[in-house]
């Protein structure tokens, strides 16, 4: 027997608030948590779906340091920016917060404390990788050496981004500090440990024995992890940017980001409920329901689980349909390579397409294997599923009721076996509608919810109005009022998909009033001699040059990373270095050598030798003549057996590659810079 819930409580996963929203995060986590939940609303359930940017963690203290800006600068910048885009694209969140509010640090303090205070955590001394420069703990992040797998010279301590090995910062040979590029020594740190493996017996009833009817993959991820034995997991970490961790003699620690984010959903919840928040994560009549990516499981199913097993009081995930990962053309979203689609570009290049992307990445959702996305697919489910079916059988209806019967619905006679099988068709896909949304089958959900169109056009077609208004008006009127009966069911059957589109098409109908899910049955949703708007297009064609824009901007060059920020200095620092204009006066390779050029330079106050590494770059016939910038006071130095006198100022990309800087129009030699 099915439990009957008295509520919902729906939360999707806390993006990183250090980089915008792409049509990964889209396709495997909000378009399905926001169908599901605007799918409850119609039926009349009680809702609450949260949201909300995580913003602790490592790579957005790297971000802001690579960036030259705060933390807090960086989550500032991507909160709003992705908070608006969800907005823009219907995700209808009924709060959608951020981990730096006041009211979340409150809430996760007192949820460690709680745990602390009980004795629920071990305490553990290990030894970690500090930067006795930068006087700090290193994250393993902010650690580098070279991979003892691949040699990759810039791996990280957590991971070889060449080879893809998982790796500890132990295994990096020559590591380094990236903060200050000093030699990391080992130090005492202390930390706290949530103990999964005593949670592990209850984990396996509760999981394995009691919910088996969760998604294979979600379930198989569960059980594998836990017949591999759970460990004790650290929640606090040494770093200056998190939640601080509320006990003495703590300071420099935070939690963990994956402790602090899954209770961003409470404190959220709090936000928006200040006064009745603890009947959605108490009441054991709330139907909890987490949405996320296949890699975030361990953390929803084990280790949030097992944080609000410790607590106690809270209710656990009724169910977590995790999706898989959705690849675009054919290879992996990345961020840092810019292989994906960002939603706030797609909103601005694409006016008023907002279901196209709803409707493609629904279609399309990851939900038992990895899925493509392809702006082919994208352009074929648009003109030859959202136009060609959806909006020619509306706009066939509409455009015929308004031909016939000046834009009235017609009374209906005597209805044939065929119509009335029509019509009761609809209430069967209702049926089967309800089937696969309840069980988060959105895919399949939307299929049957278009399958009111396609039979629509097919009715049209068999019955063929348009030659039987030759000799029988009763007839065209019964077909068209079961038609536009059809489109006003699809208001309802479509609204949890293209919120958008039902909105156009209510307007369309004259609806003023959004009808219920149970209108799925109604045969007479629209009365006879209701009055039609004009006929308007639900969709128009996407064309070649549309979709070609968008795969040549997928093949333009990345952006390059930049090389983190140098360490502050001061005006004085500055001026020290005497920079100025000079000319190349004649230039020669150095023998022997692929990489060194010799060159003849008029400064304006002598005439010098500087020996530079940018024969890669530059002919000799290149730089002669040309005005390039020099540090003139540097210290000689003798390359190759030539007196070096000063350095040339170089722009240079992180992967090596050089340009000179110059001055923008001809100037004096010896004009000083700064
Ligand atoms: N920010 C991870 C992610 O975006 C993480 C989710 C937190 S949910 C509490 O993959
Ligand atoms: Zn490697």
């Amino acid at each position: 027997m099915q439990k009957e819930y008295k509520r919902y409580l729906v939360t999707s996963a806390l993006p990183y608030a250090n980089g915008p929203i792409h049509i990964g995060h889209l396709a495997g986590v909000y378009v399905p948590a926001d169908i599901y939940v605007r799918y409850l609303r119609l039926r009349g359930r009680e809702v609450c779906f949260v949201g909300g940017s995580d913003e602790h963690g490592v790579p957005i203290t790297i971000k802001a340091r690579q960036l030259g800006v705060s933390p807090q600068d960086i989550v500032d910048t991507y909160h709003h920016q992705i908070k608006e885009s969800f907005s823009r694209l219907g995700i209808s969140f009924d709060v959608y917060s951020r981990t730096t509010s006041e009211i979340h640090h409150k809430t996760a303090s007192a949820f460690f404390r709680k745990l602390y205070d009980e004795g629920k955590f071990l305490e553990k001394e290990t030894e970690q990788y500090f930067d006795p420069e930068a006087n700090t703990f290193l994250a393993d992040r902010y650690i580098t050496g070279t991979c003892p797998r691949c040699g990759h010279a810039d791996a990280y301590g957590d991971q070889c981004e060449k080879c893809g090995s998982t790796l500890s910062p132990d295994e990096l040979i020559d590591p380094k500090s990236s903060i200050s590029g000093s030699i990391p020594e080992k130090r005492k740190t202390k930390h706290w440990y949530l103990p999964l493996d005593q949670y592990e017996p209850w984990l396996r009833e509760w999981i394995l024995e009691n919910h088996k009817e969760w998604k294979p993959n979600v379930y198989g991820q569960c059980k594998s992890w836990l017949d591999n034995g759970l460990q004790p997991r650290a929640v606090s970490r040494d770093l200056d940017w998190g939640v601080p961790v509320p006990v003495e003699g703590a300071s420099g620690k935070v939690l963990y980001v994956w402790f602090d984010a899954p209770i961003g959903y409470i404190s959220n919840t709090i936000e928006l409920y200040p006064d009745t928040w603890e009947k959605w994560w108490k009441d054991q009549d709330t139907k909890m329901i987490h949405f996320i990516g296949k890699d975030n499981i361990v953390f929803h199913c084990i280790v949030f689980p097992s944080m609000l097993k410790a607590h106690g009081g809270y209710i656990l995930p009724e169910n977590v349909p995790a999706n898989e990962f959705l690849n675009l053309e054919g290879e992996k979203i990345s961020t840092s390579r810019n292989w994906a689609v960002w939603l706030h570009e797609y909103l601005d290049e694409f006016p008023g397409k907002e279901d196209v992307l709803r409707y493609t990445l629904c279609s399309t959702t990851p939900e038992t294997k990895d899925n493509d996305f392809t702006w082919k697919d994208f352009q074929s489910r648009n003109n030859n599923e959202l136009v060609a079916i959806l909006g020619n059988f509306v706009n066939r209806a509409v455009v015929l009721t308004h031909k016939y019967f000046k834009g009235t619905v017609p009374e209906t006679g005597t209805l044939t076996p065929y119509d009335r099988e029509v019509l009761g068709s609809v209430s069967a896909m209702k049926n089967a509608l309800e089937e696969h949304l309840e069980h988060y089958r959105f895919r399949d959900s939307l299929k049957e919810a278009m399958n009111i169109a396609r039979l629509g056009n097919k009715y049209l077609a068999d019955t063929e109005p348009w030659k039987v208004a030759k000799t029988d008006m009763e007839r065209v009127g019964t077909i068209l009022n079961i038609s536009l009966q059809l489109c006003a069911r699809l208001t309802i059957a479509l609204e949890p998909f293209l919120p958008f589109t039902t909105k156009k098409l209510r307007d369309i109908l004259n609806i003023t009033k959004a009808f219920p899910w149970s209108g799925l049955d109604n045969e007479t949703l629209l009365q006879t001699d209701h009055q039609l708007n004009e006929p308007v297009l639900l969709f128009d064609k996407i064309d070649d040059d549309a979709i070609v824009l968008q795969t040549d901007k997928l093949k333009k060059p990345v952006v390059k990373k930049v090389v983190p920020a140098s360490p502050e200095c001061t005006i004085d620092d500055f001026e020290k270095m005497d920079i100025r204009v000079a000319t190349v006066l004649h230039a020669e390779r150095v023998p022997k050598t692929d990489k060194l050029l010799k060159l003849t330079i008029d400064t304006g106050l002598d005439r010098r030798v500087i020996v530079s590494g940018i024969a890669g770059y530059y002919t000799p016939e290149e730089m002669t003549g040309k005005q390039i910038c020099i540090l003139a006071n540097l210290s000689p130095r003798t390359i190759r057996g030539i007196e070096s006198q000063g350095m040339i100022l170089m722009a240079k990309e992180p992967d090596g590659s050089m340009r000179v800087v110059s001055p923008e129009d001809k100037i004096g030699n010896g004009a000083v810079i700064g």
